[in-house]
């Protein structure tokens, strides 16, 4: 299958739960028989983006990274799932402009719950300024205008935002 595979690009805050929607996504359509990859901002930055902290210019510096890693496997029709922060509307529009038909999945979530979950802790750190520029704490979230999708991993189960998603790329591609 050569034709272009679908792009996701989900956005939200840290602990919102975008890898884990995204990994969810990604068993539901490998056994559709897709091809399909995760590229997820948190482990890309242990190998391709390693390096790149958390300045303006470097977020954009691992989203043209990571833009451009979906664009080869998107086009040899690899459906591709990314999982990124990718704080700023000008950064989103950019992948969405370097990958054909690339579309933005918010994953919306209170900050106070993705603080209460705090999975790594990072939240608390935030708060007491060890770890500095954090997203949502000292460091800006621009939310998606028109998001092609928006789940809310505070108001819904997983199951339910996999579910939104297939349905989503089913209306959209007729497979
Ligand atoms: C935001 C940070 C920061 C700061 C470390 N701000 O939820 P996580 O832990 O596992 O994933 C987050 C990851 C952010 O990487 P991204 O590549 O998604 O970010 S971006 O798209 O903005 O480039 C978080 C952790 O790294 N982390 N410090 N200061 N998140």
């Amino acid at each position: 299958n050569n034709s272009q595979g679908s792009v996701l690009w989900f956005t939200g805050l840290s602990g919102a739960g975008k890898t884990t929607t995204a990994t969810a996504v990604l068993q539901k359509l490998r056994e559709r028989g897709r091809r399909v990859e995760l590229l997820d901002g948190d482990e890309l930055r242990t190998v391709i983006c390693k390096g790149l902290g958390f300045s303006m210019e470097d977020r954009f510096e691992n989203v043209r990274r990571i833009a451009y890693i979906a664009n080869l496997l998107s086009r040899n029709g690899v459906d591709v799932l990314i999982s990124a922060i990718s704080p700023y509307r000008a950064m989103r529009e950019y992948a969405k402009q370097q990958i054909p038909g690339c579309v933005e999945i918010f994953v919306h979530c209170p900050l106070h719950v993705c603080e209460m979950r705090d999975v790594k802790g990072l939240y608390a750190k935030a708060r007491s300024g060890e770890i500095k520029n954090f997203t949502g704490i000292s460091d800006p979230y621009e939310e998606p205008l028109q998001p092609a999708v928006t789940l809310d991993s505070a108001a819904a189960s997983l199951e339910e935002n996999v579910q939104a998603v297939l349905t989503y790329l089913d209306q959209k591609i007729h497979r």
